[in-house]
């Protein structure tokens, strides 16, 4: 049977959309009376504030704000429309503040003593190191100071492309306090990638390290910063900090490299924080988009700060004892609202670990949360189903009496492993909340209270206060209770993105053309009769490989970069571990002979020019890739044939050459 299709540009989009059984739709955990006792919110307190929310929005967030520690309070609270005629997002716009201060300076008289981080190495026997507020303050005010004298200034991009450790949290932390954009570049990207985002965004310095380690493997990130500033494009930067991490040596290129040590070495432990408007730019964030190369995500100072710490406090519960983990990598937004700017606002102690779920051995997530005694532990459910391939046993071989919550994000979570991850992980004993956002949306937008709210595994369950989804069909056309269309949001929250970073139309297009006046998530959601959501997963070219987001158009434009290729088309496909895989379809010049060293090239020279997370997990040589009359490739009966699905590919009749689709069938059935 054919499902129906969710396009949001006629033939061009769906991918694979995940089925939701029937039984599941009914599946009800309750919250549990021990844990709702003790609760933030109730759950008749979550449908109150939620109603508030929508009514009166202005109220409720003026609200919400007084919370925070401002130089200057604002009067004005939210100025937003999506109508293309009248487009502005802008919240709290004459209010000032800096959100280093709201992170560290509010929390020193008392909460200065207390655990800011926690830091676990990629090492096991490596000794953890803390970092007090009162410390952080002082390493983040020294950072400050040294960018300063290195004469970085308000408005100034900076880039941090630096493993887990704490001086990634100082880099983003001391950035805001001076009012410089940082751009953080998740060290899983290559030197090209690298280029790429230095040169979008002009960076003036690079905070790096020598190199980083997981899994007991180390990446050179000094020498990936070498070698993408010898691409063109990125003359911009004039300083390149490393921070010295791991033994291996580095080659410095003076005047332009400064050992970090050596530059916070004297700097006084007090910094004037820069007074910020509002809506001015906190932090730049690359991310894949349906088209061309990463999208410079941009958002701005008290609406993300504000919206990143409401939420972080609402959906986790947060108490003043807890221990928090985050296992998102800073690189990612995840990394950015929850291991640093929610849980800091809020003064929460976070667990920083650098390392990888199953090394040395399966248990080492779980010998962690016994080691730091975690309480709120939040992760991805690649992790979780690759550790469910373990076995119960390296789960069941510690304790984990600590944890009383577990958060998933990143994808859907199929149900089986939502169960796991309850039955096994959390005894059956911790709520799980399943977080739906985007890098674009700042904060969580559709998730469970923890305490509050009842769970149904594999959905994302109800919006948050000031969160107003919809589904739409292809027409736009807005649909009503039980449903399954593509996700929107009417109305702006705080923590949504403002621009593309330099190409303000990119972001008009991309995100409010498709269905004029409402936000437009690119993901298929379905709503269920108590009104739960079901994200079903991305409806446009993206792939969520583990988590991650990767642009088709990225990975073809890598592709052909090989002298042998003529053409290629990627589409994702379900893989068991990592929710979705990267198919390759690949057309060789006339007279290449197709082998498998060449398809390792090929594979290599992605790796090469996007970085190690740009895997191609299955390439298949076509001999001419399946295009309508007017040349576009039909996507939809590629992804159907990696999936394996050839009895599904639907009309084939708009074909140029239908026999190009029956070649490629009979060679996946050989692959
Ligand atoms: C936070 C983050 C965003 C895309 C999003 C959706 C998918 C994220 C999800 C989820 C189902 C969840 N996604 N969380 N799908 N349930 N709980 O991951 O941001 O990297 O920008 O990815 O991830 O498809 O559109 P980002």
């Amino acid at each position: 049977m054919c499902k129906k299709s969710l396009a949001a540009h006629g033939s061009q989009s769906p991918l694979f959309l995940r089925r939701v059984r029937m039984s599941e739709l009914k599946s009800l955990y309750e919250v549990a009376d021990a844990f709702a006792r003790d609760a933030n919110v109730s759950k008749a307190e979550s449908e109150v504030r939620y109603r508030r929310s929508v009514l009166d929005p202005e109220a409720f967030w003026r609200e919400v704000a007084q919370d925070f520690e401002w130089l200057r309070a604002p009067t004005r609270i939210k100025n937003t429309s999506f109508d293309l005629n009248d487009f502005r997002i802008r919240w709290f716009e004459d209010g000032e503040m800096n959100v280093s201060v709201n992170c560290l300076d509010r929390h020193l008289a008392d909460n200065g003593d207390k655990t800011a981080i926690i830091f676990e190495s990629d090492d096991p026997n490596a000794p953890a190191r803390t970092l007090t507020y009162k410390e952080l303050h002082a390493e983040v005010c020294k950072l400050g100071n040294a960018l300063r004298n290195l004469g970085v200034q308000k408005g100034d991009r900076v880039s941090i492309y630096l493993p887990m450790i704490p001086e990634a949290a100082i880099a983003m932390l001391a950035c805001a306090r001076i009012g410089a954009v940082h751009s953080v570049i998740f060290g899983g990207f290559s030197a090209n990638s690298i280029a790429d985002r230095v040169a979008d965004c002009g960076s003036k310095l690079i905070i790096t390290a020598n190199e980083g380690a997981r899994a007991g493997k180390y990446t050179p990130l000094k020498k990936n910063v070498d070698d993408a500033l010898n691409l063109p494009g990125t003359t911009s930067v004039q300083t390149v900090l490393v921070v010295r991490h791991g033994p291996s040596t580095v080659d410095m290129q003076m005047p332009r490299d400064r050992w970090y040590d050596a530059v916070m070495d004297g700097q006084p432990e007090t910094c004037a924080p820069e007074p910020m408007n509002a809506e001015d730019p906190l932090f730049i964030l690359y991310t894949s988009g349906s088209t061309g190369k990463p999208k410079g995500v941009l958002h701005t100072t008290a609406g993300y700060l504000i919206y990143a710490a409401y939420t972080f406090k609402t959906v986790f519960d947060q108490k003043p004892d807890d221990i928090f983990w985050c296992t998102a990598d800073v690189g990612w937004i995840t990394g950015h609202s929850y291991v640093v700017y929610g849980p800091m606002a809020n003064a929460a102690t976070v667990l920083m670990f650098e390392g990888v779920p199953s090394w040395p051995n399966a248990s080492r997530f779980w010998e962690v949360v016994d080691k730091h005694k975690v309480t709120i532990f939040y992760t991805a459910p690649t992790a979780i189903r690759a550790l469910m391939r373990e076995g119960d046993a390296p789960v069941k071989r510690t304790s984990r009496k600590s944890l009383r919550l577990l958060g998933s994000v990143g994808e859907p979570i199929n149900p089986e492993a939502w169960r796991w991850y309850y039955d096994v992980v959390g005894d059956a004993r911790c709520p799980i909340v399943d977080t739906w956002w985007q890098t674009e949306t700042g904060g969580i937008l559709i998730s469970p209270i923890a305490g509050a709210t009842a769970m149904k595994p594999g959905s994302a369950s109800l919006p948050l206060p000031g969160v107003q989804p919809a589904l739409v069909d292809a027409a736009g056309t807005l649909l009503t209770g039980e449903a399954e269309g593509n996700l929107v949001i009417l109305d702006a929250w705080p923590g949504i993105m403002r621009t593309v970073y330099g190409d303000h139309q990119r972001f008009i297009e991309t995100y409010f053309k498709t269905y004029p006046g409402m936000y437009f998530t690119s993901d298929g959601c379905r709503r269920d009769a108590d009104g739960y959501y079901w994200i079903t997963g991305r409806v446009d070219d993206v792939i969520n490989v583990s988590g991650h987001r990767l642009g088709t158009a990225e990975l073809e434009s890598a592709i052909v970069l090989h002298p042998s290729v003529s053409e290629a088309a990627v589409v994702g496909y379900p893989h068991d571990l990592k929710g979705q895989g990267v198919y390759a379809y690949v057309t060789l010049k006339e007279g290449v002979e197709a082998d498998d060293a060449l398809a390792k090239e090929i594979v290599a020279l992605v790796r090469k020019e996007i970085g190690p997370i740009a895997l191609l997990d299955q390439l298949q040589w076509a001999p001419a890739l399946p295009k309508t009359r007017s040349g576009k490739i039909m996507r939809r009966i590629l992804r159907k044939i990696a999936e394996n699905a050839t009895d599904q590919l639907g009309d084939t009749s708009t074909l140029a050459d239908p026999a190009v689709v029956d070649q490629l069938v009979a060679d996946r059935k050989n692959h």
